[in-house]
């Protein structure tokens, strides 16, 4: 864990979240600030900041974790459909510097349109 990560504060507790799904190597919650209802973070519960560093028993949870994560999101919300989304550097839009999913219903109505990119 790092002292001064948002994300490493969340899994810990101390910065509150709305918990999604939680294990021993992995922590799922909902984003501050949606794109669509339901976004959902999905992290690694140690402190790494790009998919290529992760540690492979990580990887291997997390790859796991996901589909489970996605379709318990999909059916809580109703959307038929779903972004996945991971950015890994500032150049690539990432923000927050531990590594993290974005699970993204989507919805024809939505608004994001077909081609959506993060900004
Ligand atoms: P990005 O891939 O690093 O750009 O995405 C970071 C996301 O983390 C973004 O969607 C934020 O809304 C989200 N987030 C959050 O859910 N809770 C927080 O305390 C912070 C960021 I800081």
């Amino acid at each position: 864990m790092s002292e001064n990560c948002i994300f490493c504060k969340i899994i810990s507790g101390d910065i509150p979240s709305f918990k999604v799904f939680e294990n021993d190597k992995v922590f799922a919650f909902l984003d501050i600030n949606p794109l669509s209802k339901g976004h959902t973070v999905v992290i690694p519960k140690t402190h790494c900041e790009r998919l290529e560093d992760l540690p492979e028993e990580y990887s291997s949870a997390i790859g796991s974790a996901l589909p489970k994560i996605a379709k318990a999101v999909i059916t809580g919300t109703g959307a038929l459909d779903w972004n996945l989304l991971q950015n890994n550097g500032k150049s690539a839009g990432q923000e927050v510097p531990h590594l993290h999913f974005h699970i993204i219903p989507r919805e024809k109505s939505d608004g994001l349109g077909y081609r959506w990119k993060p900004t």
